[in-house]
């Protein structure tokens, strides 16, 4: 049964490069965990047969060649770097899953008409140069070159990273795939959510990626005496802030769909004594409803805005992303439905919050996506976790899916 023993000490044995003294995994887009994590992976590709390459962006990648080798490719994978302190399933299950895929066929001697590609896309997470995806959209060949100069928390650009990862990048655009070179896109992915776990199914088919906008708020004040300054005297970034994530909390909470999410926010100077001169916090907003996002977010702008006034501070707000919502295709999500059914599991689709790789590819070929049921729902955490069974389950169902995009004419 392919998806089971082997792919499950894959899981385990990548999942403890990055890990933290409580845990969680931290491997940031092009340090040396990510490294060493796709130098484990590549090793993987190759005992399943592959022939591997990185592409101009750092993708890694793992290539079964199909009966015709000018036919578009069937691209599977997902990415290996991590957030902060995450999950080990989150990313790492997709790029094995799909390895397990391609192995197993190897191991039947079964060869499609497309060839098959594995993928682990550098930087989806975004968590250390706070854009993302970067792999993906070098693919798709829409990454603003702007997005070099973003800087990580020790103020090493995106740029300067890359070269220390032994990438030029100049060549950049070299990572792009030309239009009708790619057939599909799939990825095996952990819920993230509750939905599977509370309707009692292993897996679920994914119909669409809830679209994102991450906004950077920089509110600057004036740093003064903790002790010494009048409450009616002071002009306190910080309480401002507090008044503004509240606001993101409410509008969010109203229309029912759209997520709203302060999880990073600076202090400077940070003294316990001292009222802050400036405070910076970035919003992550989602909906799988673009216009319906975009609305929320006006009225957060706005209501914001207005304190700021009230409050005598300054405020700046940086769209630092604005990724839209994708549908997943019907062709993807007919072939996966199709190996839920040889499978014997009953088809269930349902939306993704988080956003993922696919929604960058969607310029470019139809996408699909697998979910796996997430243990409590939870993941970006030390305690994401999901069953070796639903590993296998979902990974099945991308053998039988991803055999149907690759067979078929
Ligand atoms: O933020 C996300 O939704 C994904 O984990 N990158
Ligand atoms: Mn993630
Ligand atoms: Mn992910």
């Amino acid at each position: 049964m392919v998806g089971g023993e082997r792919l499950w000490q894959r899981l385990m044995e990548l999942g403890e490069i990055g890990k933290q003294p409580g845990g969680g995994i931290t491997r940031l887009s092009f340090t040396a965990e990510e490294r060493r994590a796709k130098d484990l992976v590549a090793s993987y590709m190759r005992e399943a047969g592959l022939s591997v390459y990185e592409d101009a962006a750092g993708n890694l990648i793992g290539r079964k060649e199909g009966t015709n080798p000018e036919a578009s490719v069937v691209l599977v994978g997902s990415h290996l770097d991590s957030v902060y302190n995450g999950g080990r399933f989150d990313g790492p299950l997709g790029v094995l899953a799909g390895v397990e895929v391609v192995q197993t066929m190897n191991e039947q001697g079964i060869v499609t008409h497309h060839p098959i590609e594995v993928v682990a896309f550098t930087d989806e997470e975004g968590a250390r140069f706070r854009f993302g995806m970067i792999g993906s959209r070098a693919m798709a060949g829409t990454l603003p070159p702007k997005v070099l100069d973003y800087r990580d928390a020790e103020g090493i650009s995106l740029a300067v990273a890359m070269k220390q990862a032994g990438l030029d990048p100049n060549r950049l655009p070299q990572a792009a795939r030309k239009p009708g070179t790619v057939k599909a896109y799939v990825e095996l992915h952990i819920e993230q959510g509750r939905v599977l776990e509370e309707t009692g199914l292993p897996v679920g088919i994914v119909t669409g990626i809830a679209g994102l906008v991450w906004v950077k708020f920089t509110i600057e004040g004036k740093a003064e005496h903790a002790g010494a300054t009048p409450m009616a005297l002071r002009r306190d970034p910080m309480a401002a802030a507090a008044q503004i994530i509240a606001v993101i909390e409410e509008e969010a909470r109203r229309t029912g769909t759209t997520v709203g999410t302060v999880g990073q926010l600076y202090v400077f100077p940070g003294g316990i004594n001292i009222i802050p001169e400036r405070v910076e916090f970035v919003l992550d907003l989602r909906d799988l409803n673009a216009e319906v996002r975009d609305q929320v977010w006006k009225v957060i702008a706005t209501r914001a805005e207005k304190i700021a006034t009230e409050r005598n501070v300054r405020l700046t707000m940086e769209l630092l992303q604005d990724m839209p919502p994708v549908l997943c295709s019907d062709e993807v999500k007919r072939a996966a439905e199709a190996a839920c059914q040889k499978l014997g599991y009953s088809p269930f689709w349902l939306p993704s919050g988080a956003a993922h790789d696919g929604v960058q590819l969607a310029p470019i070929c139809p996408i699909g996506m697998i979910f796996v049921r997430s243990q409590d729902g939870v993941s970006h955490s030390p305690s994401e976790w999901s069953t070796k069974d639903d590993c296998a389950a979902g990974t099945a169902v991308l053998y039988h899916t991803v055999r149907q995009l690759a067979q078929a004419e």
